[in-house]
């Protein structure tokens, strides 16, 4: 590695990994009382405006597909080995409630996780209370509306900030 490849690797802003599950591409298109009437496209403007702030980059990701979500967390594992990936913040929509492959995604990894739910999950249908990520995560931030992602980011940056 010569000495400029080394300088942009060191001088490169760190990363949050804002990474969005199944049917939340529909957000502010149905269910407004629920979830509120910003769109996902509006969620990513905002975590690009907060993240800018706190001297963070935003890699902002929306999939339907297990298999992609659990491949996004490794990646992100691998970042934060790196050094270039702070965080993550993951709103896994319905598979907080049922999936075993993203507890054991997350708990695989070291980077920290932050897991958000747009609504407040505990006022609703029992089978929403139960969370896979919660025991896995860094922390969880429920039922603040989307202003929840950026209240994750904020709290992404200030943990990185307290290690440094
Ligand atoms: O409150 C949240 O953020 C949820 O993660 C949203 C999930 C739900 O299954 C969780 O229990 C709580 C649902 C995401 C689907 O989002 C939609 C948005 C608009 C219209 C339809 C679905």
């Amino acid at each position: 590695m010569t000495a400029s490849t080394t300088m942009t690797a060191s001088t490169a802003m760190p990363s949050i990994l804002v990474l969005n599950g199944p049917n939340l591409n529909l957000l502010g298109t149905r269910e407004p009382a629920t979830y509120g009437s910003a769109t996902l496209a509006d969620v990513e403007a905002m975590c690009q405006a907060v993240a800018g702030k706190l001297g963070h980059t935003i890699d902002f990701r929306q999939s339907n597909h297990e298999g992609v979500l659990i491949d996004a967390i490794h990646e992100a594992g691998r970042g934060f080995q790196s050094g270039t990936v702070t965080g993550v913040v993951f709103n896994a929509g319905a598979y907080t409630h049922s999936s075993i492959a993203l507890h054991d995604a997350v708990r695989a990894v070291d980077v920290p996780v932050v897991e958000v739910h747009i609504s407040n999950v505990h006022a609703r249908e029992s089978f929403r209370h139960h969370s896979w990520l919660s025991p896995v995560a860094a922390g969880i931030i429920v039922g603040f509306g989307v202003d929840g992602y950026v209240m994750a980011i904020e709290a992404l940056a200030r943990k990185a900030a307290a290690k440094s």
